[in-house]
């Protein structure tokens, strides 16, 4: 790679509940969540900084937040607002960048590299965005610098609420050494079991594996291991596009040899699916659940269903329904959803594939993703 890129991730902070308190001043020092109501088994979909000392986290049922802290006003998300105000921030990145890719409506990788302003200081000409931010629509938010997308992205957390870390190049080492492993892109919890078997805590333990090593253990996704424990990561910002589908995918080092097999391949390919779905829940629907299957000899074969949900259930049945027809070892399990946007005027297409997500989180329960927006 040539000279050093800057990238910025930056993602409000507590953002439903921050515009909820912004608009209605009153409910400034009280604990409060966004969410669905307690008596109709709704779920918090966030809450601001004084409730999280309660426990209080997103995708928790409303009914236990309230019971966990019980002063806590629950408030029903009204999207308008929060879509206004996004907008209304990615105006303002606009003025430094145009190349910008919005996660969600709340968070966006921004490639600063080419920014002339503060005579290209990346961490002064965030701090003028986020002051900005805060002039102009009222809210804080956080943000990372560093020369990646994995490295800004964890950065941004780092700080958080308000804040902003810069990762020179120079501490990438030490930063990433120590980082848990739960932390990298498509890390979920199936993965970071199977790396806790293997004695894998921290990134610096995953690099005693080498590539050999880490394709027999975790497949076609060990290759993007072996760079993200080194703080490596090569994805440029991408404006935003369209997308038709979304996909994880896995090769595996062996022949699955048959069903079973395949079956306990699922959970863990379904948890890297969730938290990449869960990034595009503001601006996609799922329409339809399709399954992938290449068998040994190269024939591959997909089975999809009409569905609005990513039930593990359904692609289990869609992979029985799959395998019958090839009834022999299999190289290669894909799981995916077909996308449709929640948004007029979204009509290009493309399809994206297989690059693994920028979510650190704990995938929320995957009901919570689509419903009550
Ligand atoms: P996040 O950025 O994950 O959370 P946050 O902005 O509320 O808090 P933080 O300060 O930790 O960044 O998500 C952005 C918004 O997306 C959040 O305000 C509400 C919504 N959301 C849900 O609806 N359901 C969920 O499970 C999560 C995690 C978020
Ligand atoms: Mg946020």
């Amino acid at each position: 790679m040539s000279a050093v890129r800057k990238i910025a991730h930056i993602d409000c902070d507590s953002f439903y509940a921050s515009i909820e308190i912004r608009d209605n001043p009153s409910l400034a020092g009280l604990p409060i969540a966004v969410g669905g109501s307690p008596e109709r088994r709704g779920v918090v979909a966030t809450c601001n900084y004084l409730a999280r000392e309660f426990g209080v986290r997103s995708a928790m049922a409303s009914a236990t937040a309230r019971r966990i802290c019980p002063g806590l006003v629950i408030i029903k998300p009204e999207m308008a607002r929060y879509r206004a105000a996004s907008a209304q921030i990615t105006d303002i990145f606009r003025d430094y960048t145009d190349i910008i890719e919005p996660l969600s409506l709340d968070e966006a990788f921004l490639d600063l590299s080419s920014c002339r302003h503060h005579r290209g200081s990346a961490s002064l000409i965030v701090s003028e965005i986020r002051a900005r931010i805060a002039e102009e629509v009222n809210i804080t938010v956080s943000a990372g610098i560093a020369p990646n997308k994995f490295l800004a992205k964890v950065a941004s957390d780092w700080n958080k609420p308000d804040g902003q870390f810069v990762v020179e190049p120079l501490m990438i080492d030490s930063f990433v050494r120590q980082l848990p492993v739960r932390k990298l892109f498509g890390v979920g919890k199936v993965t970071a079991a199977k790396m806790e078997k293997l004695g894998v805590q921290s990134c610096g333990d995953l690099r005693d594996f080498d590539r050999d090593q880490l394709d027999s253990h975790f497949g076609s996704f060990g290759k993007r291991l072996y760079d993200l424990c080194r703080g490596v990561d090569d994805r440029a910002v991408q404006p935003t596009r369209i997308r038709k589908s979304i996909s994880v995918e896995n090769t595996f080092a062996t022949d699955l040899p048959g069903l079973d097999a395949c079956l306990a391949e699922l959970p863990g390919l379904h948890e890297q699916l969730l938290e990449r779905i869960e990034k595009l829940r503001d601006k996609y629907r799922i329409s339809k659940q399709v399954v992938k299957i290449k068998f040994h000899d190269f024939i591959s074969t997909t089975v999809e269903t009409l569905s609005p949900t990513t039930e593990l259930q359904k692609y289990r049945e869609l992979l029985e329904e799959g395998y019958q027809r090839g009834l022999r070892p299999v190289r290669l399990l894909g799981i995916g959803a077909r996308l449709s946007p929640v948004h007029e005027g979204m009509t290009e297409s493309s399809e994206v594939k297989n690059s693994a997500t920028p979510k650190n989180t704990a995938s929320a329960p995957q009901l919570a993703l689509f419903e009550e927006r």
